[in-house]
């Protein structure tokens, strides 16, 4: 049995699977396409991923993109802990969540507020205050809407267990709150922020924390 994921240790999407993967139990190689060098656009990659993105994930000859496809596609075809609700409404919230992530949250919180605070900064350049200004407001949005689907105070985003969502959210929040303008963004959101405490100790999530700089 093999397993390849393709991607960067500080890639959040990348980091999601390798959490799924950590949390299924199932051993994996990480195959490192460092983006900041450009290697997601040499043709070696773009052979796996139309788009010259990560992750890119191997199985046995069967390859796959789209971070949420291959969470669902680990969870379903190994052993371990379900990381998806039985429950078919649970469910559904699970995959909106994730499309919430997606189409708002990540380019918000990561495009614009980690990306000019800390990237552009590590790069040598002066970060645009005004998109940091857009992030946060974009980001504020977003996750004022996941804390409206939480189902209660404790416990995680879809309630009593851990699912895709979480993992999908995990990266984002991490990075965001390593910046200091998304630090105290965060904690405008309490339950998120409890969310936040309460997983950020997972050993997954340790395990898989990105080192800056
Ligand atoms: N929809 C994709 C998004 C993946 C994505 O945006 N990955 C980022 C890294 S976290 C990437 O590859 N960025 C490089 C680029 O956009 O060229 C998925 O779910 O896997």
């Amino acid at each position: 049995m093999s397993v390849v994921l393709h991607g960067p240790s500080y890639s959040t999407y990348a980091r999601t699977v390798r959490m799924v993967l950590e949390e299924k139990g199932i051993p994996y190689t990480l195959h490192e396409v460092d983006l900041l060098r450009g290697e997601g656009q040499s043709p070696e990659h773009l052979a796996r991923h139309p788009w010259g993105k990560v992750p890119v994930l191997e199985h046995d000859g069967f390859a796959l993109y789209e971070t949420f496809a291959i969470g669902r596609y680990l969870d379903e075809a190994f052993p371990g802990p379900r990381l998806q609700p039985e429950e078919v409404r649970a469910r559904a919230r699970m995959t909106q969540i994730c499309g919430i992530i997606d189409s708002y949250a990540y380019g918000a919180a990561i495009g614009k507020v980690f990306w000019q605070a800390a990237v552009v900064p590590m790069q040598g350049g002066t970060p645009d205050q005004a998109v940091v200004a857009q992030g946060l407001e974009q980001s504020a949005r977003a996750f004022r809407a996941l804390e409206a689907l939480m189902p209660g105070e404790e416990g995680f985003l879809c309630g009593g267990g851990l699912t895709l969502a979480d993992l999908h959210l995990v990266p984002v929040v991490d990075y965001f709150a390593m910046v200091p303008p998304g630090r105290s963004a965060l904690e405008g959101h309490p339950r998120l922020s409890a969310w936040w405490r309460r997983i950020a100790e997972r050993p997954s999530v340790v395990k898989t924390k990105p080192r800056l700089g």
